[in-house]
């Protein structure tokens, strides 16, 4: 019998999939020819789901370490015990230093909304210290939204009616393989396809123009195609003067970056930069897909932000096929009731989860004695590893892991409890690459003794006393819960239309940008009055952080303001 599920793995493309079980096994996985965007297909990883839920290596019961730390030395204990145990250890080290010695660590190893979030009331009403989730798309997101705005940005299906497509910073061929079809589509009807990566990745090697840019200087670059654009013409003034502010700003500012300084801080040939900003600023429908990479760098934010002003200079929001896409979805988006941040005691202080290495070597008052780690696995993936690995080789600090395997981070666990997999528990799914949500339910029950991340929480909030509502509901109450979201994305979404288990269509736009911008001047801005009241550049700014270029630019606050502003 083959089954509806969703793939729940950390990837925009949050695939449809049919599972089929046999004997409460599963034995294969495939696409859902149904899913309006997936459309059927899968990528090699999702094919091998039924190895991976039934491996020999997955965690099937709490274990307790025997060894020293890091010996990865376990005896399987009852959960019982275990639970026991991490709740008595919650005592005993808040009690002493309070409840900020204990420090959650959580991410992406699950994406439905209900069990990722299914800890924080949880940590909020024990008072420990609370976790900034860095870790991948805020500074891209708080760069973009700076110059376009919150919220879903273009949908990637327009792309097929794309005649100049752009991907910028994304290995589009490995992380986000469903955006391909447009993508080709296009190309069939003579689109061009650029790449801009300072890697030759395997999407690099399928354009038609591959821009090997210097890491980090992706801002530059964008300034030289606007200088381009203006000087020869091609921006849309019509689009320009009735939905942006700041242009005359923003054309000084790129005035200052000829493609002959852009070539020389990305490494580009002149011609090559030139090439790129005709092709883009005389397409009919420009295009871009900005991946993650221009944001994972110093000043990152700034780079996502000055790529973002692109389509605004040139119009392209105006023709079906042109816009700029980061991430799409986006609803429900109020999971207060789920993650009660009123339960915070004011005053908790916030560690910045990419610097867990210093905040397990270095914090004090208190220093962090308790690490509870679910749905993430920081000794691999948090940065400044050999500093992460000697925090978490403290023998003063006690490690909770919720995992399906013995990971880098489970090495150092002195309990692990097992998590029962995506394909074990019933959720909701949003995803970043598509507007549409999807309902799963188990398509078997938790293999061994794992357990869904909620399940888990509520079992140790009943051991420490904790009775508000929230460490009682059920996944299907929470489910409940979500879908009355006030969003005008989430209108006329119910459970009744989800229980099929097939996708169903957000509303959002296609073109969202086509109805305004989230800006606070509801236009796009290439000068941003929010940045300079921050103390920052209001403007896109070229220089790369740590490489000394020949000139500086002209201040911001030396130009005229833009007129809304004056
Ligand atoms: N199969 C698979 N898919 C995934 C994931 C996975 O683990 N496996 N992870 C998911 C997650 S969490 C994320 S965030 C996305 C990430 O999706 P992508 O953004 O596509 O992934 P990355 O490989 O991080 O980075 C993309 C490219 O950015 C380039 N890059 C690095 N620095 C710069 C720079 O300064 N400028 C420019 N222009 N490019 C630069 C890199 O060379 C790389 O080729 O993928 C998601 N999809
Ligand atoms: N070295 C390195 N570091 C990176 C990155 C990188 O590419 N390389 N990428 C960065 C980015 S973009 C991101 S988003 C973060 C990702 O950081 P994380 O979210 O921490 O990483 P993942 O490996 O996606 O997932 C964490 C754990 O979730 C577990 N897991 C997976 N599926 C399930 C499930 O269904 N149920 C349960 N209970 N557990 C499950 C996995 O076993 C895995 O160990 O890492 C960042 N750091
Ligand atoms: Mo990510």
């Amino acid at each position: 019998m083959w089954k509806r599920a969703v793939c729940t793995k950390d990837c925009p493309d949050t695939c449809g999939l049919l599972v089929r079980v046999e004997k409460g096994r599963i034995v294969s996985v495939k696409g859902d020819p149904d899913h309006p965007y997936t459309a059927g297909f899968i990528c090699k990883k999702a094919s091998f789901f039924p190895g991976h839920i039934h491996s020999p290596h997955r965690i099937t019961t709490p274990l307790k370490r025997i060894g020293p730390k890091g010996s990865a030395r376990f005896k399987p204990v009852s959960w019982d015990e275990a639970l026991d145990e991490v709740a008595a250890r919650i005592g005993s080290v808040s009690s002493p230093s309070g409840p900020e010695a204990i420090l959650p660590y959580s991410f992406a190893g699950h994406m439905g909304l209900v069990h990722r979030h299914s800890g924080h009331a949880f940590f909020n009403r024990l008072g420990a210290s609370a976790l900034d989730y860095t870790i991948c798309g805020p500074a891209a997101a708080a760069g973009f939204e700076a110059s376009l705005g919150k919220g879903p940005s273009t949908e990637i299906q327009e792309a097929a009616q794309s005649d100049f497509i752009i991907v910028w910073g994304s290995n589009t061929l490995t992380t986000n393989i469903h955006a391909w079809p447009f993508f080709s589509r296009a190309r069939k009807a003579g689109a061009f396809l650029a790449v801009i990566d300072p890697y030759r990745n395997q999407t690099a090697r399928k354009a038609d123009m591959h821009l090997m840019l210097k890491p980090g200087t992706d801002a530059a670059l964008a300034l030289a195609m606007m200088q381009v654009i203006i000087d020869r013409d091609l921006a849309d003034l019509d689009f320009i003067f009735g939905q942006t502010i700041g242009f005359e700003q923003v054309k000084a500012r790129a005035a200052e970056y000829p493609p002959a300084r852009a070539a020389e801080i990305c490494g580009l040939p002149e011609e090559m930069i030139i090439q790129l900003a005709l092709g883009y600023g005389r397409a009919r429908a420009p295009y871009i897909r900005t991946g993650w990479g221009p944001a994972r760098q110093l000043r990152g934010g700034m780079a996502m932000r000055t790529i973002a002003l692109l389509p605004a200079l040139v119009g392209a929001f105006k023709t079906p096929g042109g816009g700029i896409t980061r991430s799409l979805g986006g609803a429900p988006s109020d999971l207060k009731f789920l993650t009660r941040p009123d339960l915070r005691p004011p005053g908790v202080r916030t560690v910045n989860m990419v610097e867990l290495g210093q905040a397990l070597t270095r914090l004090d008052h208190p220093p962090v004695n308790l690490l509870y780690v679910y749905l993430s696995n920081p000794a691999a993936v948090a940065p400044q590893s050999r500093e992460v690995l000697k925090g978490l080789s403290r023998e003063d600090l006690f490690v909770v892991v919720q995992e399906m395997f013995m990971t880098d981070t489970c090495r150092y666990a002195d309990i692990i409890l097992p998590g029962a997999s995506f394909l074990e528990v019933t959720d909701l799914y949003r995803a970043y690459g598509h507007n549409y949500i999807q309902l799963a339910r188990p398509v078997i029950p938790p293999v061994g003794q794992s357990r869904p991340t909620l399940d888990i929480f509520q079992d140790l909030a009943a051991r420490l006393g904790f009775t508000e509502d929230v460490f009682s509901v059920s996944e299907t109450d929470c489910i409940e819960k979500l879908l009355h979201d006030p969003s005008p994305y989430m209108q006329g979404i119910d459970l009744e239309g989800l229980r099929s288990g097939r996708a169903v269509r957000l509303n959002i736009p296609s073109k969202p940008y086509a109805q305004g911008f989230a800006t606070p001047s509801g236009k796009v801005e290439f000068f941003s009055r929010a940045m300079a009241d921050q103390g920052l550049d209001p403007l896109p700014d070229g220089r790369p952080y740590g490489i000394p270029t020949a000139k500086t630019d002209t201040p911001w606050n030396s130009l005229p303001l833009p007129t809304v502003f004056s």
